[in-house]
């Protein structure tokens, strides 16, 4: 893997066609904003451009321009395989992993295109051809930003700059995490200028759009959270039960978690999702506490201050258990004094839990 700078980035681009992007599985507001501000960009240079994701475009993010274009891989189809086949270049964006790419890392891996990494999570896995990657850069779009700047920033019109910012926004809670700097707002301020356009249509869009079960959901794990380590680690949960009673789908955990680090002195902040096949957890955190090392040690990862991890086959009850049971380890938090595995309340939680569950 050989680093590229974002002017080689951009050399490269303008080297291949046609080029295929991609990104990883449940693709978020930089996922979906990175591709479709590089595509549009792309063609205007007269390259032929593919976006294929594993995963469906979530619908709150069908209003970005272009959304239309993002195609779901689907082994049986023709004109995708003809598109991986002929592609001369392959894009990955926002994720350096194959796993996180999901159906598609095979024939990306396996097939005969260059293969660019454009990112910024950390601990890049090896085997991408070339990669313009910083792990400190507040959001992909960023980087993209900063290729476009080494090429042709005056092709950057609306339908460039609206999925760009959207990306540059929702990876920075709207530009409050500890990621933004003045070089964030630098490059967002060219982007608006260059793109003509304002930020409130496209906050709106995003954020006065939740469905009633989202907020709903929102209140029942709001009820939920608890704290540990005298209140420096805060966490909820949500189970198959609480969605339902929710009347709410899993797409509408979004933010969840960041209502949990949003509690005063609580620094890493928690979400326990209880599927079928394991528990999810997702983690959060201000400042200089890191949970991507956290995250890691449970096989997942992610950024310093907002990470993941799926715990295959652990129950709801012992993913709590082992994942609090660790924070001492990876965000120095002292140790607490023994106790058993769940709390009263935790305990009493489960079990109302787990009837709502029998009884439904
Ligand atoms: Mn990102």
């Amino acid at each position: 893997m050989t680093s590229a700078s974002a002017a080689d980035a951009h050399a490269l681009l303008d080297a291949h066609d046609p080029i295929l992007l991609t990104t990883h599985t449940s693709p978020d507001g930089d996922a979906i904003g990175s591709e479709l501000g590089l595509a549009r960009y792309l063609r205007q240079r007269g390259k032929r451009v593919t976006i294929l994701n594993d995963d469906d475009l979530p619908d709150h993010l069908a209003f970005l321009p272009g959304a239309e274009e993002v195609e779901v891989f689907a082994e049986a189809s023709v004109e995708q395989k003809k598109a991986l086949a002929e592609a001369e270049l392959a894009v990955a964006l926002d994720t350096n992993a194959a796993e996180r790419l999901g159906a598609l890392a095979e024939p990306i891996q396996q097939g005969g295109a260059e293969v660019l990494l454009i990112d910024h999570h950390t601990e890049p896995e090896g085997w991408f051809d070339h990669a313009f990657q910083r792990d400190t850069a507040a959001a992909t779009a960023e980087l993209l930003c900063e290729v476009i700047e080494a090429g042709a920033p005056e092709l950057i019109d609306a339908d460039v700059a609206t999925p760009l910012y959207t990306g540059l926004m929702t990876d920075t809670g709207s530009f409050r995490y500890s990621s933004v700097t003045p070089r964030v707002h630098r490059t967002t301020a060219t982007l608006l200028q260059r793109g003509g356009i304002s930020p409130a249509p496209i906050h709106s869009a995003l954020y006065d759009n939740r469905s009633l079960a989202s907020l709903r959901l929102l209140g029942r794990a709001l009820d939920r959270i608890r704290l540990r380590y005298d209140g420096f680690v805060g966490y909820t949960t949500v189970t198959p039960a609480v969605l339902e009673a929710a009347g709410a789908g899993p797409e509408d955990k979004h933010g969840l978690v960041g209502h949990v680090l949003s509690v005063a002195g609580v620094g890493a902040a928690l979400l326990f999702t209880e599927t079928q096949g394991g528990t999810k957890v997702s983690f959060r955190s201000e400042g200089d506490t890191h949970v991507d090392g956290w995250a890691r040690s449970f096989g997942g990862g992610g950024h310093r201050n907002a990470s993941g991890a799926y715990l295959e086959e652990f129950s709801l009850a012992e993913a709590l258990d082992d994942v609090l049971a660790a924070a001492p380890q990876h965000i120095g938090v002292e140790p607490e004094e023994a106790r058993g595995a769940l709390t009263g309340e935790d305990a009493a939680d489960l079990a109302a839990a787990m009837k709502a569950q029998g009884a439904g």
